[in-house]
């Protein structure tokens, strides 16, 4: 059985060496994804974003232990994590991490670096797919939000919930940077510790004044205690409704043709980039062309014309 079909028939080890042959752009890469393409698109994928340490992954762990224990498929994608689900310091957290890992329906993977101009890498919309086509139920990707360069977690989920702590005046900054635009679901994390009611009172606040784009949602403020399994119910519940909603007022296929939009432009921008550089390094005539642009003999701006008329026509074009 090829390797799509045993992901595809929810083969962990099939989906682990697929990742490992995208992370690493093993000979073969593109033709997974290629194929694996017909059997994506099912799961509710969700972004989990907020400032560091307001408790995103003890609290993902929480989430997914509810979805498992309704039967789903849960897959977890943390994004340049500075604790457990690398194996953190916390032993408490490692504990538990593993518990998770142990179970055979939830699938974490980590991702050393976000990399890419824009935030969310190619690799983590790539893995995003391999997780679709083991027919996850759902799909949980964690980013550090601190600021407009992870607002584009609303590019690749469904769903965005943006977690904060109780400790607002530290994390007022994050939402100044574009995270209250972004969030369908806002979280208080941290309830069990003091200032939950007032923070979640001036989120409140703070969003029945802001303008949302989507006017078949309005955004709601959860509380959450990881640590003491408090709201849970609650925000797998938010998550739900707000997928109902979206479907209801037809904003599934409008995020998905966003999704899909943003997922080819760095497509093309990688398989563009990829092309110019071979060019400037490795093209006689193009290194010829730039050394005629250090004489002066020719100025920066035609001469980049020339060469991106070069990358783009594949007949000139003779890298790999
Ligand atoms: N009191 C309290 N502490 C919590 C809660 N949830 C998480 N923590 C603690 O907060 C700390 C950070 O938790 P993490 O889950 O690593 O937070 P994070 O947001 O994923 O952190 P980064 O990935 O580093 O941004 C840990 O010590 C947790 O035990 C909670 O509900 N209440
Ligand atoms: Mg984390």
């Amino acid at each position: 059985m090829d390797i799509v079909k045993k992901i595809f028939y929810r083969d962990r080890y099939a989906l682990s060496k697929a990742i490992s042959i995208i992370e690493n752009r093993e000979d073969g890469y593109l033709d997974i994804l290629k194929d694996i393409y017909k059997n994506t698109g099912k799961s509710h994928v969700i972004g989990i974003t907020g400032p560091p340490g307001v408790g995103k992954s003890t609290l993902i762990a929480e989430l997914a232990q509810e979805f498992v224990s309704q039967g789903k498929y849960v897959g977890i994608i943390a994004i340049d994590p500075t604790s457990p689900f690398s194996g953190g310091a916390i032993l408490g957290d490692r504990i538990r991490m593993n518990d998770l890992e142990l179970n055979k329906n939830v699938f974490i993977r980590s991702m050393a670096t976000r990399g890419g101009i824009g935030g969310i890498a190619t690799t983590t919309r790539n893995i995003i797919r391999l997780m679709e086509g083991f027919q996850m139920d759902v799909i949980i990707v964690e980013t550090v939000g601190t600021g407009q360069a992870d607002v584009d977690i609303i590019n690749v989920a469904e769903t965005v919930a943006v977690v904060l702590s109780p400790n607002l005046g530290d994390d007022i900054q994050t939402l100044k940077a574009g995270m209250l635009e972004i969030g369908d679901i806002f979280i208080i994390n941290k309830i069990d510790i003091e200032g939950a009611d007032e923070a979640i009172a001036y989120l409140e606040n703070m969003i029945s004044i802001a303008k949302y784009p989507y006017k078949e949602w309005m955004p709601v403020v959860i509380g959450t205690s990881a640590l003491k399994k408090m709201g849970i119910k609650e925000l797998v519940d938010a998550i739900y409704q707000h997928k109902k909603n979206l479907s209801a007022s037809k904003g599934i296929p409008k995020r998905n043709e966003r999704v899909l939009q943003y997922e080819m432009e760095g497509i093309i921008y990688d398989e563009f980039m990829n092309r110019m550089r071979y060019m400037m390094e490795h093209d006689p005539e193009t290194k010829e062309l730039m050394t005629e642009v250090y004489n002066k003999n020719i100025d920066p701006y035609t001469a980049s014309q020339k060469i991106l008329e070069k990358v783009i026509d594949k007949n000139k074009f003779n890298g790999k």
